[in-house]
């Protein structure tokens, strides 16, 4: 089978947005429909469409593989984007009944106060930034095993599933070369620097300005955009704490629901 038509992709995408509503895996859709990049996104778009017809509101985006180490966990060596809703949004517990075999990673969180220009650089870029915050990403790639091609995890949102948001403060200049940390329980899990966010997180906020423009969404004024993630990411154990500190910036934080079994 060759995906041509869009009824074939709403097909995929109805497939994925029900794998993620049902916490069920299921197989890679590339190799078999052949699916594009491009129409990988219109996937993606479809399915998102499908929670914005629940009732969710866009609040941006976030994008993948912008770190080497996420590079080299996953086998995938190309920058991605995907996007954000309210209802993807936690504040306090996250219910792992709900995921599928969910981890989470360290990351920045950016706001804008106004769109980007078209292929604007990064510093300029700077002066399009409202504040930025430590932030966590759950990521829960709907594809068995965590397994997946370029096209699959496209079409699957870039495996985004929730996002926690520490502390939004001003932006008042560079935040490249911080140092970051992932602890689970008070435990070191992960730590790297904001540098290894394509050697500055304004970078993948370019990256990202570029690839949503190109892909149909461009960026706006209050839109989030989460870098991506500075280190690899680990997965997530019941009835844990989870924290991620940026020097400088403070932290973000969440709960697992249930009980800690390890
Ligand atoms: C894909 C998402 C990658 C990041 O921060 O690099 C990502 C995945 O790892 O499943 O969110
Ligand atoms: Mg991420």
């Amino acid at each position: 089978m060759t995906v041509r038509d869009s009824g074939t992709l709403e097909d995929l995408a109805e497939r994925l947005d029900d794998a993620a509503l049902t916490a069920t895996a299921i197989e890679q859709i590339s190799e078999r429909t052949g699916l594009s990049v491009h129409d990988a996104y219109r996937v993606q778009d479809l399915s998102i469409s499908r929670r914005l017809g629940r009732g969710e509101r866009m609040t941006g985006i976030k994008m993948g593989f912008t770190s080497r180490e996420k590079m080299r966990q996953m086998g995938i060596d190309e920058t991605i984007w995907g996007r954000l809703t309210d209802a993807m949004e936690i504040t306090e517990t996250l219910d792992p009944d709900r995921h599928i075999h969910p981890r989470a990673e360290p990351e920045i969180a950016f706001r804008l106060s106004r769109a980007p220009e078209p292929d604007e650089p990064p510093a300029s870029l700077a002066t399009a930034v409202a504040a930025v915050a430590p932030a966590i990403e759950i990521i829960d790639s709907r594809y068995a095993d965590f397994r997946f091609n370029l096209a699959d995890v496209i079409a699957d949102n870039a495996s985004s599933a929730a996002y926690v948001l520490g502390q939004w403060q001003d932006y008042t200049g560079s935040i490249n070369g911080l140092d970051v940390t992932l602890t689970v329980d008070g435990e070191v899990a992960e730590s790297g620097s904001t540098t290894a966010i394509l050697g500055d997180p304004l970078a993948a906020l370019a990256a990202g300005a570029r690839l949503a423009a190109r892909y149909g969404r461009p960026l706006a004024a209050g839109d989030l955009v989460l870098a991506g993630a500075a280190t690899a990411a680990v997965p997530l154990r019941a009835g844990t704490r989870v924290e991620a500190r940026v020097e400088g910036l403070g932290s973000a934080l969440f709960r697992v629901a249930g009980k800690d079994t390890a």
